[in-house]
C-alpha cells in the first residue's frame, strides 16, 4: 500500500472511532445496599453490596465500570491500598444476605480476561504493584483476583488470595460477554475486609461496551498519523 493509501486508512480510523464515541451512551450510576453477614474465603470477611438494575432506566446491560471512591479511608496500604474487589455477579436472585449472593447463580457471563484495569494511587509504604494486578501492574490478573467468585482470603499475608486492590481511585471496566435485559437484575459486588473502603455510588452500568484495547491502539495510531500530517505541513 502506498503511503497515501495508508494515511487515508488511518484517518478512516480516526473517524469512526470519533462517531462511535459521538453516539449517545445510556449509562446510570447504581447505588447500593449492603446486605447482611459476610462471606468469601478463609478468613472469611468479604462484604457483599446490592443494586437493583431494573429502575435504572436501561433496558439491556453491556458494561460496567467500578471506581474506587474510598479517597483513602480505611482499609490497607501499600499493594493492598483502595477497594479490594472479590467478585462481580449480575443475578435475577434477589438476596438479603451475603451467603445468598454468593451462591446466586449468574445471569451472564463477565468477560474478566478482557477488562480494562486503571490502577489507583498506593498509599506509603508503595509496593511494586497492586494486589491481584498483571506484572506491569495495569491489568487484572484474574488468576489471583478471581473476580468470578465470592472466595477471598481477607488478609494481608502470604495467604493473601481472590481479589483485586484497586488503589485509591482505581477502576476496572468490564464488558458482558453479550447483553442482558436488565428486568429483575441484580449487581452484586464483593469488598473483601468490609473496613470501610467504598465503591459505591461510583459504580456506572451501561447498555454501551467499554473500549477494548485494540480500539485505544487503533485511536493513538491515528492521533500520531495525525500529528505527522501537521508536522509535515510545517
Ligand atoms: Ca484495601
Ligand atoms: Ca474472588
Amino acid at each position: 500500500m502506498s503511503k497515501g493509501g495508508l494515511m487515508r486508512r488511518r484517518t478512516l480510523a480516526f473517524t469512526l472511532l470519533l462517531s462511535s464515541w459521538a453516539a449517545t451512551a445510556d449509562a446510570a450510576s447504581v447505588t447500593f445496599t449492603k446486605l447482611t453477614g459476610l462471606t468469601g474465603g478463609s478468613p472469611a470477611n468479604t462484604a457483599v453490596f446490592k443494586a437493583d438494575l431494573s429502575s435504572l432506566g436501561l433496558a439491556e446491560l453491556l458494561s460496567i465500570t467500578i471506581t474506587d471512591g474510598s479517597f483513602g479511608l480505611g482499609g490497607a496500604v501499600g499493594q493492598f491500598s483502595g477497594f479490594d474487589l472479590d467478585a462481580v455477579r449480575i443475578s435475577t436472585v434477589d438476596c438479603a444476605d451475603a451467603a445468598c449472593a454468593a451462591g446466586a447463580a449468574s445471569a451472564g457471563a463477565i468477560d474478566f480476561a478482557g477488562a480494562l484495569f486503571t490502577p489507583g494511587a498506593q498509599r506509603p509504604t508503595v509496593d511494586p504493584k497492586l494486589f491481584g494486578t498483571g506484572p506491569a501492574g495495569n491489568t487484572l490478573n484474574n488468576a489471583v483476583a478471581t473476580l468470578g467468585a465470592f472466595d477471598a482470603n481477607s488478609t494481608t499475608d502470604a495467604s493473601a488470595f481472590g481479589f483485586l486492590s484497586m488503589g485509591d481511585g482505581g477502576q476496572l471496566r468490564v464488558n458482558l460477554a453479550a447483553a442482558v435485559s436488565t428486568t429483575g437484575l441484580y449487581l452484586y459486588i464483593g469488598e473483601v475486609g468490609d473496613n470501610g473502603e467504598v465503591a459505591a455510588g461510583s459504580v456506572e452500568v451501561s447498555d454501551q461496551p467499554v473500549p477494548e484495547p485494540v480500539t485505544l491502539t487503533l485511536f493513538g495510531a491515528a492521533l500520531l498519523a495525525a500529528g505527522a500530517r501537521r508536522r509535515l505541513r510545517r
